[in-house]
């Protein structure tokens, strides 16, 4: 965790610029930030040098869009309901605006196999928007990953707010995997709500990014885009879990702090399924990255689908990485307050995944 702390702190006065080459994959991937906190992941994801997906920046509020990273293609939605101001935390406004200029996200998603969406739940733009860019990339045929943060308690009147576009989300994303940003404090007590935000854009940011690459790029081990179907169709709610270790345990140490950094408050137990990215140096070897994929998955489902790939960074000599994302879990402290879903009454009454695709 300190490493994430320190390099989502690093990356803020960096000025890197990445490789803004879009690959001509034959699959192809989207990732689409909205709102305000959306926006900074996208950014930040940039700034990793993604390669293989097409980056969109949606907002209402044209300054912010002013400051999303070079390379990204910005989208101002609802001009003329907003004037370019924002949507001042109303959802509802942040609905309409997506609404309203839905033939410029069409085009964003046009052909996509897979989309990821990323927002910060709890304002107007994000919370309202994300749900219809999810439901217009689901009519195209996309997988729709939702990758969204959960507001602080101290934001208060955000958190109905966030549950309801969380519950919005659910009905036309694959999984929503939800990052709660009261995790993060509990985990890196003492750190400043500005800097908690970097934190989570470079944990969300680096999920995506070791997904894509894993899909879209030569890996150790690669995952296919059918393993990313197998596991997020009907995913529901997720969650990401982060660790690293070094040195001779690096293996036991990563897979604890994993079992440890969990940026949702549920256990592993009784998760459906997950998608295990370990990144290493030249020093990785296929044993080491299979056995931190065995542990770190022990104590699921039997029946979980688990797919896991495994990449080389040139830099991580003798350290792992590793990014969980979980899916299939069950919240209740975010998702269970009146706002039941589909996909959970199926599951409830026993039918599995399989069944209910
Ligand atoms: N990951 C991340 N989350 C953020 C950031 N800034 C704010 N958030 C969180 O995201 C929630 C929504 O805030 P914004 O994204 O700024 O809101 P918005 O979607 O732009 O909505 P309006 O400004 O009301 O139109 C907040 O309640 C915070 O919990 C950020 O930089 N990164
Ligand atoms: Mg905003």
């Amino acid at each position: 965790m300190e490493d994430l702390v320190k390099s989502a702190i690093s990356s803020s006065a960096s000025t890197q610029s990445a490789s803004t080459a879009f690959q001509d994959e034959e699959i192809k991937i989207c990732v689409i930030g909205v709102g305000g906190g959306g926006n900074n992941t996208l950014s930040r994801l940039k700034q990793l040098g993604v390669k293989g997906a097409k980056l969109f920046a949606l907002n209402s509020d044209v300054k912010h869009l002013s400051i999303v990273s070079q390379g990204i293609t910005k989208i101002l939605i609802g001009k003329s309901i907003t004037r370019g101001l924002g949507c001042g935390g109303y959802p509802e406004v942040g609905r309409k605006c997506a609404e309203v200029d839905r033939k410029a996200i069409e085009e964003a998603v046009s052909g996509a196999h897979l989309v990821f969406i990323c927002a910060g739940m709890g304002g107007g733009t994000g919370t309202g928007a994300a749900p219809v860019v999810a439901q217009i990339a689901k009519e195209q045929g996309a997988i729709v990953i939702a990758m969204v943060s959960f507001p602080f308690a101290l934001e208060r009147a955000r958190l109905m707010r966030a549950e309801e576009g969380i519950a919005n989300l659910r009905e036309y994303s694959d999984s929503v995997i939800i990052l709660d940003n009261n995790r993060l404090v509990e985990l890196v007590p003492n750190l400043p709500m500005n800097q908690a935000f970097l934190v989570a854009d470079e944990i969300l940011a680096k999920a995506i990014d070791g997904l894509v690459f894993t899909i879209t790029q030569p890996s150790l081990v690669n995952i296919d885009f059918a393993d990313v179907k197998a596991v997020m169709s009907a995913g529901d709610v997720g969650m990401i879990a982060v660790g690293t270790g070094k040195g001779i345990n690096k293996v036991e140490e990563t897979v604890e702090s994993v079992k440890n950094n969990r940026l949702l408050d549920v256990d592993f137990a009784g998760a459906k399924g997950a998608i295990i990215h370990i990144a290493g140096g030249a020093d990785l070897t296929l044993g080491d990255a299979i056995r931190a994929g065995e542990l770190i998955t022990d104590e699921m489902d039997p029946h979980a689908s688990v797919k896991w790939g495994a990449r080389i960074v040139p830099d991580y000599q003798g350290k792992l990485e590793v990014t969980a994302i979980v899916t299939g879990v069950s919240s209740p402290q975010i998702t269970g307050r009146g706002h039941s879903h589909p996909k959970a009454a199926q599951k409830e009454k026993g039918l599995s995944d399989i069944e209910m695709l």
